[in-house]
């Protein structure tokens, strides 16, 4: 039997530093330094530091690791949006953008695993033409899962992929097309522009279109990365977040620092290279697994 979903995003985490020491007596720095090792960054640190000074101060252990709980919850309450799919869309359309190597085609493969497992029918548009071996990568993931793919030849206008893709799924019934794109910077200028012309083709198709636009981002992601998604998402309307690669090197608090500099809702975690490693995000699940606890309904 597969783990149920919250077991799994706790394992996953596991290589996050333990942030509280269950047999500990509560240590401000300690907790600082494991806060700032599961990369949560300084400001949110300071925050729940202090959040626990004071609980520490009321009521001992168990009140510091409530008063962390309760915290991170209500950081992250804001960006935990489930996606949900507009029935009336037809089809729903899907916009994967993010840069260079971030998951999105592995992340377009799993999400569109789980639509079906839901009952939807899915299609996908392999709209990075500029990458030789992209519409190959996609299409083997589409042969494995089933899943229609349209493209076209490499080198070929992402945007007219786009459109035929948009036409086959109409004609199809599909329930959702999800568009793949080629890995940008926010400063390549043309390919920011090609980006614009895909959402221009489909949004003349359906004036609605494309329905979510998700950034891909690679949880392993610093600073740098970060102020570069922030400028991403100042030229393209982002709708959702997914985070991937929690399971390797990246830290679970990423997560939290990325969703608060963004603003945006995190949709999906990846948790792995395998079909079934993605798992939508929740705001009370992720406080837990990241403080190492258990299910709050369950506890
Ligand atoms: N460990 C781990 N690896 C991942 C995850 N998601 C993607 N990867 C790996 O990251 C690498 C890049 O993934 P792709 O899906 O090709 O990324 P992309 O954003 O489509 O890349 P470009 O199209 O070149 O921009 C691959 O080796 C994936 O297997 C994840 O959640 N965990
Ligand atoms: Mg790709």
């Amino acid at each position: 039997m597969p783990p149920r979903p919250f077991g799994r995003l706790r394992a996953k985490l596991g290589r996050t530093p333990r942030l509280i020491e269950p047999d500990k007596v509560f240590d401000a720095e300690t907790l600082e330094t494991n806060l700032l090792l599961a990369d949560v960054g300084a400001a949110i640190a300071a925050e729940l530091v202090a959040a626990a000074e004071k609980a520490a101060g009321r009521g001992g252990d168990a009140a510091v690791t409530a008063a962390l709980r309760d915290n991170l919850e209500n950081i992250l309450a804001p960006f935990s949006q489930p996606l949900l799919l507009d029935d009336a869309a037809q089809p729903f359309v899907i916009l994967v953008t993010g840069i260079n190597g971030s998951g999105k085609t592995t992340t377009i493969a799993k999400l569109a695993h789980r639509l079906r497992a839901e009952g939807n029918s899915v299609m996908l548009a392999a709209c990075d033409t500029f990458r030789a071996a992209a519409v190959e990568q996609l299409q083997v993931w589409g042969e494995r899962g089933n899943v229609p793919v349209i493209a076209q030849r490499s080198g070929s206008d992402p945007a007219a992929v786009a459109f035929d893709a948009w036409q086959a799924a109409r004609a199809r019934n599909v329930d959702v097309l999800i568009v793949d794109t080629a890995g940008r910077l926010h400063t390549q200028g043309h390919l920011m522009d090609e980006l614009a012309k895909i959402r221009r083709v489909l949004g003349r198709k359906d004036a609605a279109a494309p329905h979510e636009t998700l950034l891909v981002l690679d949880g392993t992601t610093g600073r740098n990365a970060l102020a570069q998604a922030r400028q991403f998402t100042a030229s393209v309307r982002v709708s959702g977040l997914i985070i991937t690669k929690l399971d390797g090197s990246a830290k679970g608090g990423a997560v939290v620092a990325i969703a608060r500099e963004l603003a945006l809702p995190v949709r999906y975690l990846g948790l792995g290279e395998g079909i079934e490693d993605l798992t939508p995000f929740d705001a009370q699940s992720f406080a837990s697994a990241l403080l190492g606890l258990g299910e709050r309904d369950a506890a």
